[in-house]
C-alpha cells in the first residue's frame, strides 16, 4: 500500500530551508502554501487545495476574508498599538461589542489561546480566594483526561499526553484530573471545598474530536453551580460557529461562568484571544495583577469585531450545522470497511480509520493532498475534517468526492 510521494523541486527547496533554520517541533505534510482565499489554498507549485484544517479552526471565516482584511488594513494604517497604559477608541468599541455579542459583563483581551487559558485559570484562583474563601495557596482546579489547552508549563502540567509533558518538568500543582465525559467522577471531585473551577473543552479537539454524551455539559454545569465551582469552557477551537452554534455550549443551553475564545476570533489573521466573565468574577482582578503588551491592541480590536460580524452576516453557524450533517451522512453512506466511525458536530469532524497498517491515516492524508485536499491525522488513526465555514455546497461536494476517491489507497 505504501506509495512514494514525489515532492516537486520548488517545494522540496522550501522544506529544506525551513528544516535547516526552523526548530523541528512540528511534522507538517510536505506542502508549501503561498496563498489562500475562502476554503482554498495554493502551494508554491500553483496547485490548489481545499483546506480541511482551517488553521485548526482559526480560519472559520475563510482565508483572507475581504471584510476582515479591510478592517485590518484600515486600522493598520491608523493605529496599531497603544499598550494598556493608555485607552484607545477601538478598545472601547470592542469591549462593548464583544460583551454584548456573548452576553457577559466584561472581557479581558489577550493574544494566543494558551494565554487566555492561563488568564482564566488565574482568574478562577483569584475568585476562589476572594469570593469562595479558599485558604491561600490551596485552590484546586479540575481538568479532564485527554485535554488540550496549549503549551505553557502551567497548562502542560495538567496534560495527560506524555509527548506534551516529557522533559518539561517540574510542573505546577493545584490540578485534579478526572476522566472526560464522566459525570460521576465530576460529582465526586466537586465535593472538595478547595475546588474553585472545572476547565473543559465542550468537544475535545486534539483527542480526536470527542463529542461527550448529550447532557454531559449541562449536568456538569449544574454540579458546578451546586458546589460553587466555576464552569470554564475552553471554546478556542469549538467556538465561533464551528460546531453549528455560536458556541458548542449552546447545544446544551449552558452559559459558562468563564468563556475562553481564540483562534477564529481573528478569522486567522493574527493571534487574538479573550476571556469573558461577569463582574462578580472578573472584577476580582485589580490593576497591575494581570496583563499583556499586545492584549486589546487597536488592530486586534478592529479585526476581532470584523471577524465576529462575518459570523453573523453570513449565518456561519447555521451553515456549519447543515453542511456538517450533510458531510457526515454522505460519508456514512459509503459504509467503507476502513472507516470505523465518522463523528463530530457542525464542521468539526473526524473519521476513525481501521487498518492493519498503523501509518494508514498519514498515507491517506498524503493521498488526499495529492488529490487536492489538505487534512491532518491525529493519534495515528484519526483524520480531522474541518473546512472553513464559508465553504460552498459545490466545494463541499467536490471535497467529498476527493475523499471518496482517495480511500482506494487503503485497499
Ligand atoms: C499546536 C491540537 C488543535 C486548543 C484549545 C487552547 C489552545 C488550543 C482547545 C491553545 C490550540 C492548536 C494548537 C496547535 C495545534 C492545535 C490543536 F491538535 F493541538 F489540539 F486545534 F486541535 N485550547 N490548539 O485547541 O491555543 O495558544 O495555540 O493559540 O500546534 O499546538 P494557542
Amino acid at each position: 500500500m505504501i506509495q512514494a510521494y514525489f515532492i516537486p523541486t520548488k517545494t522540496a527547496a522550501y522544506i529544506s530551508t525551513e528544516d535547516s533554520f526552523g526548530a523541528h517541533n512540528y511534522h507538517p505534510l510536505p506542502v508549501v502554501l503561498k496563498k489562500g482565499s475562502g476554503a482554498r489554498v495554493w502551494d508554491v507549485e500553483d496547485k490548489v487545495y481545499f483546506d480541511f484544517l482551517s488553521g485548526y479552526s482559526a480560519v472559520n471565516q475563510g482565508h483572507c476574508h475581504p471584510k476582515v482584511i479591510e478592517a485590518l488594513i484600515s486600522q493598520a494604517a491608523t493605529l496599531t498599538l497603544t499598550s494598556r497604559a493608555f485607552h484607545s477608541d477601538k478598545m472601547a468599541d470592542y469591549t462593548a461589542y464583544i460583551t454584548r455579542y456573548f452576553g457577559y459583563d466584561k472581557v479581558l483581551p489577550m493574544n494566543t489561546g494558551v494565554e487566555a487559558v492561563e488568564t482564566a485559570l488565574k482568574l478562577a484562583r483569584k475568585w476562589g480566594y476572594l469570593v469562595k474563601g479558599v485558604s491561600d495557596g490551596n485552590a484546586k482546579i479540575i481538568t479532564v483526561e485527554g485535554n488540550f489547552h496549549g503549551r505553557t508549563i502551567n497548562v502542560i502540567s495538567f496534560s495527560t499526553d506524555a509527548s506534551a509533558r516529557e522533559g518539561f518538568g517540574p510542573f505546577v500543582n493545584g490540578y485534579l484530573t478526572i476522566p472526560y465525559n464522566d459525570i460521576n467522577a465530576l460529582k465526586e471531585a466537586v465535593q472538595d471545598p478547595d475546588v474553585v473551577a472545572f476547565l473543559v473543552e465542550p468537544i475535545q479537539g486534539e483527542a480526536g474530536v470527542l463529542v461527550p454524551d448529550a447532557g454531559y455539559l449541562q449536568q456538569a454545569f449544574e454540579l458546578c453551580r451546586a458546589h460553587q465551582v466555576l464552569f470554564i469552557a475552553d471554546e478556542i477551537q469549538t467556538g465561533l460557529s464551528r460546531t453549528g452554534k455560536l458556541l458548542a455550549c449552546d447545544h446544551e443551553g449552558v452559559k459558562p461562568d468563564i468563556l475562553i475564545l481564540g483562534k477564529a476570533l481573528s478569522a486567522g489573521v493574527m493571534p487574538i484571544s479573550a476571556v469573558l466573565a461577569n463582574d462578580s468574577i472578573m472584577l476580582t482582578l485589580k490593576p497591575g495583577e494581570h496583563g499583556s503588551t499586545y492584549g486589546g491592541n487597536p488592530l486586534a480590536c478592529a479585526v476581532a469585531m470584523a471577524a465576529l460580524e462575518v459570523l453573523k452576516d453570513e449565518n456561519l453557524a447555521e451553515k456549519a450545522d447543515q453542511l456538517g450533517q450533510y458531510f457526515r451522512t454522505e460519508i456514512q453512506k459509503w459504509k467503507h470497511p476502513n472507516i470505523k466511525e465518522v463523528r463530530g458536530k457542525g464542521l468539526l469532524n473526524a473519521i476513525v480509520i481501521e487498518h492493519n497498517d498503523p501509518e494508514a491515516a498519514y498515507l491517506l492524508c498524503l493521498t488526499l493532498m495529492k488529490n487536492g485536499l489538505l487534512a491532518k491525522p491525529t493519534h495515528s488513526d484519526k483524520i480531522r475534517f474541518a473546512p472553513p465555514l464559508v465553504i460552498t455546497q459545490e466545494e463541499l461536494d467536490a471535497a467529498i468526492a476527493i475523499i471518496k476517491n482517495s480511500l482506494t489507497v487503503l485497499e
